[in-house]
């Protein structure tokens, strides 16, 4: 297997959903399973926060959301647990800027799919260098599912990476919703990754059917 050409990457960024087990009220699989149905391109499994699972039932979770990925053909990310992504042998992993360095991050994941958050230039420059596939941009809007964030930076600093030459796979995140939405395609992003807008969807394949119009 060779690294993931840069047009493929863009088109599975189109419709990121990123949930753990925290992020949803009732059960994860289940809003997985419906999130897929309505058109995600692609899933992470980002197990965060305090009551996050860890161990076992880390391992089991991440097991089951990707055999639910494979019977669909949705590539099955991994945040920051690199070891937990070649246990499962996943289709890829998410890391941040304090994950490990991302040189190292590639070296031992070989061509699975890297995604690294930057949030200035000189990161997005360096993460690319360093192998990332894509970039993870934002918060581009505010957000309360994360506490820890850097700054808002607003949908226009991705035109402004592209005016800067950043050609790379790019998705924005943060507080982004079927409302703003549209503001991540106008700025050139090639896609959009949500939490909550689906997790916390009371129809989450409504929610993915409608996001998925944004990029189409
Ligand atoms: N990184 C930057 S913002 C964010 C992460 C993980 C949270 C995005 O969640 P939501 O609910 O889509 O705002
Ligand atoms: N971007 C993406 C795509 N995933 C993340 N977990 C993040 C930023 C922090
Ligand atoms: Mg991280």
């Amino acid at each position: 297997m060779a690294r993931i050409d840069s047009h493929q990457m863009r088109q599975l960024l189109n419709v990121y959903f990123i949930s753990g087990s925290s992020n949803v009220s009732t059960n994860l699989p289940d809003v997985l399973t419906k999130a897929i149905a309505g058109g995600i391109t692609l899933f992470q499994y980002r197990e965060k926060g305090s009551d996050a699972l860890t161990g076992n039932e880390k391992l089991a979770l991440g097991r089951e959301l990707q055999s639910i990925c494979k019977k669909t053909n949705i590539p099955f990310i991994v945040n920051d647990d690199v070891e937990l992504a070649l246990a499962l042998d996943a289709d890829g992993v998410h890391v941040g800027q304090d994950d490990g360095e991302v040189r190292i991050v590639r070296e031992k994941i070989g061509d699975k799919m890297l995604g690294v958050s930057a949030h200035s230039y000189e990161e997005a420059q360096q993460a690319l260098n360093d192998g990332a596939d894509y970039l993870g941009i934002g918060p581009v809007f505010p957000t309360s599912t994360k506490n820890d964030t850097e700054a808002v930076c607003g949908p226009g600093f991705i035109s402004t990476l592209r005016e800067k030459g950043i050609d790379a796979p790019i998705v924005a995140i943060g507080g982004i919703n079927i409302d703003n939405a549209h503001k991540v395609a106008a700025n050139k992003a090639d896609g959009i990754s949500v939490i909550s807008a689906i997790s916390k969807a009371n129809n989450p394949a409504l929610a993915a059917k409608r996001l998925a119009t944004v990029f189409n």
